[in-house]
């Protein structure tokens, strides 16, 4: 039977790298203008009481992260709109530059992506790490109150929780981690020291989450190994008290997504692109990134070229990238060999009148994706590694005719909960030329089946679900602790 957790009646307060907010300055001082994504509007449900949380918030949300607005600008400004307070902080060029391009771009994410080849480890780097986590405490230090419940996020703040813990033992602290964990051959290449604070530093939280339990494995034998704590159930034995550990796969807004279908500009995009596009069309949109398996998308389309010329006229292949840390020399070279292979396909397979590949490389405004999430007729999502992966959730939710084919990677952490979708290792440029086929011959029948029982998921555990599972877990931990120091 569960228990029923307590209520607690403090303020939440949100710790991202970057603050979710454009500061704008008018005539009366500055405003606040939230992004739309996904964590805002789940962390803004919750506070208002929208989802079925015990939890009962006091006040605005409080949100801390990082600015490159001028201090000296925001001196004394108070930054709030209706529902956030927004608490900048500022990292100064020489430390922001190592810390956040430095050991958090140029090492943790591609080890923990498992590039291990495109790791750096310089120890500036590090110190600078600590010094910006120290940064984003003292600025925590000046806002905590009893019972303001703490969420942290991602792997840029992996030291944050201890520091929180050591000043303020009582406050209730989760911490989210959006990328994946990597197993301990990987982990192990961190220097002795480096992974030891990492681990002390996500311990000092009160329920870490990751998307998938494989991540939860990986990361609790990290701690056995780095640290020396043995776990029982996913809950870590402090000498003083219990961390859970968990899976919580992140999802979407997917009543916004599903609803979008029907948007007047949505329906426009979508008419427009279908006009324009006589051909079958298949999708993909991402970030510029390694992780993301772009080039190993564009061998698997022309392996699907190459074996299936009865197609050649008849498809379309729209991939859009979205310029992403393109000042950093890495990513400068993989755009110039995802542009090279784009126009050796297209110059090889190419018509006057028939392009195989319509490449774009920039972002698009929300109506135009999900228009072209609503028109095509597969979307080839094909990373090398992902933590979780929410485009291919999006264009689910967003078919609200239940018709499309989903092709997507075993590497994804999304794949673990989206096994209608055909699932395709993405160094097999074969494997993903045969599902390319299958997905333009699927019937629509199947189609339906598949897209239906997708949604149905992604509908019942949606960002909603999420955030309320994790602070659910947050309530628990207490009682959890009691049974088991009487175990
Ligand atoms: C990290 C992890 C994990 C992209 N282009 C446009 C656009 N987007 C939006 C998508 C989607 C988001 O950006 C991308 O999310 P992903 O999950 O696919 O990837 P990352 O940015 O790498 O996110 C990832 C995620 O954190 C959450 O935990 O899933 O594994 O790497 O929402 O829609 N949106 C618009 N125009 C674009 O051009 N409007």
């Amino acid at each position: 039977m569960k228990n029923t957790p307590s209520r607690t009646k403090g303020r939440l307060i949100l710790a991202a790298y970057r603050l979710p907010f454009k500061i704008i300055q008018n005539e009366t001082g500055y405003s606040l203008f939230q992004n739309s994504g996904g964590l805002v509007s789940a962390v803004l449900s919750l506070a208002q009481g929208q989802v079925n949380t015990s939890f009962d918030f006091a006040d605005k949300i409080q949100w801390v992260g990082y600015t490159d607005n001028n201090p000296e600008e925001l001196a004394g400004v108070t930054l709030e709109n209706e529902s956030f307070k927004a608490h900048p902080v500022f990292i100064p060029p020489q430390i922001n530059e190592p810390y956040y391009e430095g050991f958090c771009n140029d090492l943790i994410w591609p080890l923990f992506h498992y590039f291990p080849s495109l790791a750096h480890f310089e120890n500036t780097n590090f110190e600078a790490y600590q010094e910006a986590n120290l940064l984003f405490f003292e600025k925590l230090k000046e806002i905590i109150q009893p019972n303001d419940v703490i969420w942290i996020h991602d792997y840029q703040l992996m030291l944050l929780p201890d520091l929180i813990r050591q000043q303020f033992p009582t406050n209730k602290i989760g911490f989210f981690f959006h990328i994946p964990f990597p197993s301990y051959e990987i982990f192990r290449l961190l220097p002795t020291t480096w992974r030891e604070s990492i681990i002390d530093g996500i311990l000092g939280a009160d329920v870490v989450g990751f998307h998938t339990n494989d991540y939860v494995e990986y990361f609790l034998k990290a701690v056995r190994m780095v640290v020396g704590y043995g776990n029982k159930l996913h809950y870590v034995n402090l000498n003083n008290r219990i961390v859970k550990v968990d899976s919580f796969p992140i999802s979407i807004d997917y009543q916004k997504f599903n609803d979008a279908f029907d948007l007047p500009e949505v329906k426009h995009e979508r008419e427009q692109v279908r006009a324009t596009l006589k051909e079958k069309i298949i999708f993909s949109v991402d970030r510029l990134d390694y992780s993301k398996g772009l080039l190993h998308r564009l061998k698997g389309y022309e392996r699907f070229l190459e074996r299936f010329p009865n197609w050649h006229e008849k498809v379309s292949f729209v991939m859009v990238v979205v310029p992403s840390r393109d000042q950093i020399e890495q990513y400068q070279q993989m755009k110039s060999e995802i542009d090279q292979t784009v126009g050796r396909i297209n110059s090889s397979f190419g018509k006057m009148h028939w392009q195989p590949i319509i490449y774009q490389y920039r972002s698009m405004p929300f109506e135009e994706l999900v228009g072209m999430y609503t028109a095509s007729d597969v979307a080839l999502i094909t990373p090398v590694r992902d933590g979780m992966n929410l485009v291919c959730k999006e264009y689910v939710a967003s078919r609200k005719d239940v018709q499309g084919v989903l092709i997507l990677s075993e590497m994804a952490g999304a794949a673990a909960e989206l096994g209608e979708a055909l699932i395709i290792n993405p160094t097999d440029a074969e494997e993903i030329g045969s599902a390319v086929v299958r997905a333009l011959e699927m019937e629509t029948d199947e189609q339906r089946k598949r897209m239906e029982a997708m949604q149905m998921r992604l509908r019942e555990y949606d960002v909603f679900a999420w955030t309320n599972d994790f602070f659910t877990q947050m309530l628990m931990i207490e009682q959890e602790h009691k049974k088991l120091s009487h175990a």
